[in-house]
């Protein structure tokens, strides 16, 4: 689908709950029916071991369905926001705890070259350049792309800042 609006914007997907396939292929479709917004690329859904938990929280915590979604909008990066964040309530989106297992996250990662820092939005997404989880489906859809470098430690190129999280669980899945 060529783009068809202004903006681009690269969205990631995570799922623990649930039946976490299919909450990620929701989530697609539902990113494509927002207003002025459609799906340019998604990534294939990689099977992730769960990062940023201690060992024994690690026992309880199902592995995920991890996706990049590249969307083309005339939302403002606040408004894909929150539109983003209503697609994880209608998936029935709780929030027990910190990191909780969770039928759908969906982090707006990249919105153009923005950056920005409000209490509500962090441009580009702080956390993104440390988890192979983000980078191989990102960089499998924009391999070209370069992160505005003023966040990031080294900057660069996606595909060479993946190469460095290799070792951390994740497979790439044949459906
Ligand atoms: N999300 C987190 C914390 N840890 N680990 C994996 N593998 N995938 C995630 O989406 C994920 C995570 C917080 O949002
Ligand atoms: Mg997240
Ligand atoms: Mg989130």
């Amino acid at each position: 689908m060529p783009a068809m609006y202004e903006h681009t914007a690269y969205i990631a997907l995570g799922s623990n709950l649930q039946d976490p396939v299919l909450q990620v292929n929701n989530a697609f479709d539902r990113l494509d029916k927002l207003p002025k917004t459609n799906v340019i690329k998604t990534s294939s859904l990689y099977l992730t071991e769960p990062l940023g938990y201690d060992p024994e929280q690690l026992k309880s915590i199902p592995e995920f369905i991890n996706a990049v979604a590249e969307v083309s909008t005339d939302l403002s990066p606040t408004e894909l926001l929150d539109a983003i964040l209503g697609i994880e309530n209608e998936a029935g989106r709780e929030r027990p705890y910190a990191n909780a297992p969770r039928v759908l996250d969906c982090d707006l990662l990249l919105y153009d070259d923005v950056v920005m820092r409000t209490e509500k939005l962090i441009l580009p997404h702080p956390r993104m350049h440390l988890r192979s989880f983000v980078l191989l489906p990102l960089a499998e859809i924009a391999p070209k792309l370069t992160l505005p470098s003023l966040t990031l430690p080294d900057g660069g190129n996606i595909v060479e800042l993946v190469q460095t999280y290799l070792n951390q669980g994740i497979k790439k899945l044949d459906i």
